[in-house]
């Protein structure tokens, strides 16, 4: 399929998935919006449509509370209360003071948004100044919570869901959601509407959705208090914590664009990267390791542990990620992306959603990486696996990392949206935050 085929079909998912003002993930499985998708989608509009991708992360930001932490998901009221487990019954933000009018969860996700926003200006830099002028208080309020809420002693910021990290069942995770009491009966108040779409080898188990279900319900018990007994669960991911990094050096940029003061946002790039390489990373396994709720390593080797190379990093770190990344671990070829665990991992799984599955939004994120740090080579197979990927199968939300057989839900938002980046920019040519 050509370039130009490829890109109507990437459009037209998007398209499809317009609802007034956000994008849907995925038609039947995810009917509202969801946070860090919409920065990605953000990301693929400005290719398409900038005024789409400004609207996307304002209908988003819109939605901010007054705490200004952003919300994973967004309801969307028109669509039934129970389309999607657990919905707006569940997480009652209306109960919570300083929520917005619109229904939300009460966790977050990934703070990928600030990049997001440069990315939608720089495609239409006329109009997008009053879009930046309008979303950087916002931006800015939402770092402001998880640094003031969520940060620790190792001077990173922690999750206290799974949900938060965007890699809901990776091995990350396993051994701090084993503290939590898992009780099926749990489930059976509620009906999970995603075995509805997807078959149920390719989501987390019956034990692991019993554990998320107990964990969101007394963080919203504790009206989503950010203090230790409203937190069953407490991780430091390395993901979340770059992308905090790289979107505070995006909030700088966009300061200096607003003629504001930038050097504050650098500051706190820097700290945030700083404290990533002091306290994840283990250079004896030349990887970024999630910490669990003690600080200590949790000695996995995820996806998200390559996300820091988006930042600035010293170049035997550099070096070390890489040589993970072509390594039996991640085996990076050009037919098949990423996959999200290792595949010599004891927790691997082929088909279970993070648990190895090749994902496009974490791909992408290690391609800037890559790009950033000169290793155009390495840069150019993982475009052209990720390009194959979505060729072969189509806009699926997942792959199977080592046949590339699509898996999850068709027609998914970010496979579409970050596509329309790849086939917008040409390989080692960007200019990504930090650049
Ligand atoms: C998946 O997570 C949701 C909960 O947020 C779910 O499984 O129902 C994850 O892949 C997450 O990263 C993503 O944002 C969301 C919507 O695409 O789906």
């Amino acid at each position: 399929m050509r370039d130009l085929e490829l890109r109507r079909r990437a459009v037209a998912v998007l398209d499809g998935n317009w609802e007034r003002g956000h994008t849907v993930p995925s038609r039947r499985l995810y009917p509202h919006q969801w946070s860090w998708d919409s920065a990605f989608i953000a990301i693929g509009w400005a290719h398409a449509s900038p005024g789409r991708g400004r609207r996307e992360l304002e209908s988003l930001l819109a939605a901010q509370w007054a705490d200004g932490r952003v919300p994973q998901i967004v309801f969307n009221p028109a669509v039934a209360r129970d389309a999607y487990f657990p919905g707006p019954d569940f997480w009652r933000s209306r109960d919570v003071p300083g929520t917005p009018g619109r229904e939300t969860s009460g966790i977050v996700q990934p703070p990928v948004h600030a990049v997001a926003a440069l990315e939608v200006h720089r495609a239409a830099p006329t109009l997008g100044r009053r879009f930046l002028r309008r979303a950087y208080p916002h931006l800015a309020a939402q770092h402001d919570y998880l640094l003031r809420e969520r940060s620790g002693p190792h001077g990173l910021v922690a999750i206290v869901h799974p949900w938060e990290s965007g890699q809901d069942n990776s091995p990350a995770w396993d051994a701090e959601l084993a503290r939590v009491p898992a009780d099926v009966a749990v489930l059976a108040a509620h009906r999970r509407r995603d075995l509805d779409h997807v078959d149920a080898t390719e989501r987390p188990t019956a034990a692991d959705y019993a554990r998320y279900v107990e964990i969101a319900s007394t963080y919203r018990d504790h009206d989503y208090r950010d203090e230790p007994a409203a937190h069953l669960f407490v991780a430091v991911d390395p993901l979340f914590n770059a992308l905090l990094a790289w979107s505070e050096e995006a909030l700088a940029e966009i300061a200096e664009i607003l003629g504001e003061p930038s050097e504050p946002h650098r500051e706190r790039a820097s700290a945030l990267r700083d404290a990533l390489l002091a306290r994840c990373y283990d250079p004896a396994a030349g990887h970024f390791f999630a910490l669990d709720h003690d600080g200590t390593h949790v000695a996995e080797h995820c996806i998200g542990g390559l996300a820091p190379l988006v930042l600035d990093l010293p170049t035997d770190v550099v070096d070390a990620l890489v040589a993970g990344i072509t390594g039996p671990r991640f085996a990076l070829n050009d037919r098949v992306p990423l996959p999200s665990y290792d595949l010599t991992g004891a927790a691997f799984d082929a088909t279970r959603y993070w648990r190895g599955p090749a994902w496009i939004n974490t791909s992408w994120l290690v391609l800037r990486g890559l790009e950033r740090h000169g290793r155009h080579a390495e840069a150019a197979t993982l475009r052209a696996a990720m390009l194959n990927a979505v060729r072969q199968e189509g806009f699926r939300e997942y792959f199977d990392p080592r046949t590339g057989a699509g898996r999850g839900v068709s027609d998914f938002s970010w496979s579409a949206a970050l596509t329309l980046d790849l086939l917008a920019t040409a390989p080692g040519r960007r200019s990504s935050p930090g650049r």
